[in-house]
Formats: structure tokens, C-alpha cells, sequence
């Protein structure tokens, strides 16, 4: 099946712009991976463009299919999450400024503050708001949970999440590498919360895209990984 074309786009500016990488990396929840997603790349205006019409259309195509789906506030976690939903905000304004000129960013501060306006928030206030978290990807989940969490405190209504990237990788565990198959971080925290967990792109169609290439190599370490981590489910 054809991809959407801002999908086919993504992949595009992902591999220009270097965030799509291949060789050997450790990531924060200590598994060694053939790959790495690297968000934080799109900063330049035409790449950062692309980035922000892709989680736009994702978000989109849900309200789309799920017309009781809505959202006051994107909720980007500090640092990366910070001008994804800045600027996709913008872009769904772009999109749709009737329906989407009145929504709203924010973000925390890893800091706290105790002067001027106060508070941990920037941006608009979740209290009573209904909150989509936009952030760079998802392996084991625990980035995620730790926004979840700032957004209870808040008092917000949390009804969904958008990455950029599914590395659809199983929950941690005390044995994290020991071939048994866990459900997937991002399964869980949908039935956990039941709220959607939308990604514009999972590492499916990274192998899709390897194939295209003819990247054999590449390939086999992600098969080894895959083996390693990925969901049962
Ligand atoms: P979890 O907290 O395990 O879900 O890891 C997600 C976070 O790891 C992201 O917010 C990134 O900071 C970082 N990360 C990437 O940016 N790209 C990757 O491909 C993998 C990771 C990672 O360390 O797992």
C-alpha cells in the first residue's frame, strides 16, 4: 500500500536531514540499537517545516476517523518536545484555522521558578484542558509516562499522544534483554489510559525503507534487535 505523501515526505526529510541513523547506539533505557531517531535534527526551517505538517496531518487524520477526538492544548515536555508542538500548532492553523486557530501550546520548565508569572508551565494552562502530548519517540515508554505525569498534576485531561517516531519496543523489565516477548510500551499506555498513541512513523516503515535500498546489512541488525526488543504486540 502507497504511503500518504506526507508520510513518503517524513521519511524523506529523515534521511536528509541525517535523523534517521544507522551504526550503534545506547539509548536512555540502556538497550543497544542498530538505529537511532534523532528529532532534534529538524531544525532547520524547511526540515522543521516537514516535521510540523506531518504530526499536523497525523493529528488531523485522526480527528478525521475519530470525530469525537478533541484537544485544546498540545503539550510539548522540555526540551525536544518544546518546538514540535510550538510549531505544529501553527502548522494545524495553516491547516484548518477555523477548527484549529483556537488551539493552544505549552510546555514545562525543568526548573521551577519562583518569580514573575511562577509556576512550571509556560504556555497555556492544562487545568481542565484536554491535552495531546507531541514528543520526538517512544522506546521503553518512560520519557512519556514522566509527561503524564506533569499533566496530572496539572490538573489536565489527558486524550492522546503524538511522536514522531514508534521504535514499537516492549515495556522494561529487570532482565530487559532476555528474548521474552512483553507488550509494547506504547500498547500499554494506550490501554492504560485508553487514549490514542498516534505515531507519523514506526520502525516498520524504516524496514520498509531499508528494503527499498537493498540495505541487507542494515537489515540483519535490525532483525538481531527486533529479536531482542520488540513487542509482542
Ligand atoms: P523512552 O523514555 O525509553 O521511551 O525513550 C524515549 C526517549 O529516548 C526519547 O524522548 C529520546 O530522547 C530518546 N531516543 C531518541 O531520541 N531516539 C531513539 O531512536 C531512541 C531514543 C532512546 O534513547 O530510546
Amino acid at each position: 500500500m502507497a504511503l500518504p505523501e506526507y508520510k513518503q515526505a517524513f521519511i524523506e526529510a529523515s534521511v536528509s536531514a541525517g535523523a534517521l541513523q544507522f551504526g550503534t547506539f545506547t539509548l536512555k533505557s540502556k538497550r543497544v540499537s542498530p538505529y537511532f531517531f534523532n528529532a532534534g535534527l529538524f531544525h532547520r526551517a524547511d526540515l522543521l517545516r516537514s516535521i510540523s505538517a506531518a504530526y499536523a496531518h497525523t493529528l488531523k487524520a485522526h480527528g478525521e476517523s475519530d470525530p469525537s477526538f478533541q484537544f485544546d492544548v498540545l503539550f510539548g515536555p522540555a526540551y525536544k518536545g518544546i518546538p514540535l508542538a510550538a510549531a505544529t500548532v501553527d502548522k494545524l492553523a495553516d491547516l484548518d484555522l477555523g477548527k484549529y486557530g483556537k488551539k493552544s501550546y505549552s510546555f514545562n520548565r525543568k526548573e521551577a521558578k519562583d518569580h514573575g508569572e511562577g509556576g512550571n508551565i509556560v504556555g497555556a494552562s492544562l487545568k481542565g484542558r484536554k491535552i495531546v502530548i507531541v514528543d520526538d519517540v517512544i522506546t521503553a515508554g518512560t520519557a512519556i509516562r514522566e509527561a503524564i505525569e506533569i499533566i496530572k498534576k496539572e490538573g489536565g485531561d489527558l486524550v492522546g499522544i503524538l511522536v514522531a517516531f514508534d521504535r514499537l519496543e516492549k515495556l522494561p523489565s529487570a532482565t530487559d534483554d532476555d528474548g521474552t516477548s512483553r507488550p509494547s510500551a506504547i500498547g500499554e499506555l494506550r490501554k492504560q489510559y485508553g487514549i490514542p498513541v498516534l505515531a507519523i512513523l514506526t520502525l516498520d516503515d524504516v524496514v520498509e525503507y531499508l528494503r527499498s535500498l537493498g540495505s541487507e546489512d542494515d537489515l540483519k541488525r535490525l532483525d538481531e534487535y527486533r529479536a531482542k526488543y520488540n513487542a509482542s504486540d
